[in-house]
């Protein structure tokens, strides 16, 4: 059994996803980012640098930082084919754009969430917010891009197709997105039908 740390609408949506479309057994312990539970002790304890998701395998043994979580998923279950055959070089792409949407993206999300993180007191903390939203609409268009003539990210549906998913429903508006994202839109749609994931998919980002 697999327990999955993390909120609705978070990055723990791209590791319950993983975990479902592997048929995974897992519980899924809810940590408010409304309540800011991820920098209270308890969660400090699993994850020290107070981000979710988090992930204790079936051994106890935790895993921290989504892109590990998801290849340690893919790792488990290899069944579920959830990365390129090893060696082979779409699996060299998956690894490339899972780092870049890791190292490139995800931590521009925080600068857009918590500004203030980032800006010296007095200054222009929207500001600082504007500039963090066009570096991830720039990084976002490197994705769609290289997505040209592709339905998936790397040949067949990967962890990399769930990832990408998430980060079409963050940090931009809405209109921007369908305007110029897309390959990567549409991508988020056939993530979202997938039998093993649709429910998934409403729970983190159809709430009413
Ligand atoms: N590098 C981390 C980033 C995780 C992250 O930033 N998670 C967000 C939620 S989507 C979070 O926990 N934010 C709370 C905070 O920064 O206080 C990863 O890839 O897992």
């Amino acid at each position: 059994m697999y327990t999955l740390y993390g909120d609705l609408g978070s990055g723990a949506f791209s590791a319950e996803a993983a975990l479902a479309e592997a048929g995974a057994p897992y519980a899924f312990e809810l940590v408010s980012l409304e309540k800011n539970e991820q920098k209270q002790p308890a969660f400090l304890a699993i994850n020290p640098s107070g981000k979710m998701p988090a992930l204790r395998l079936a051994e106890g043994e935790i895993v921290t930082e989504s892109a590990a979580i998801l290849l340690t998923i893919a790792d488990h279950f290899p069944q579920a084919r959830l990365l390129p055959p090893l060696g082979s070089p779409a699996r060299a792409k998956a690894y490339r754009w899972l780092a870049f949407m890791a190292g490139e993206v995800y931590p521009i999300v925080e600068i857009v969430d918590y500004p203030e993180r980032f800006a010296p007191p007095g200054c222009d903390v929207e500001g600082v917010r504007r500039i963090a939203r066009d570096r991830i609409r720039e990084r976002l268009l490197i994705v769609e891009r290289m997505m040209a003539g592709e339905t998936f990210l790397a040949g067949g549906f990967s962890i990399l197709d769930i990832y990408a998913a998430m980060f079409s429903r963050w940090s931009l508006e809405p209109d921007w997105k369908e305007a110029h994202l897309p390959r990567l839109m549409a991508l988020a749609r056939s993530v979202s039908r997938r039998p093993a994931i649709g429910a998934v998919w409403k729970r983190h980002f159809q709430r009413k």
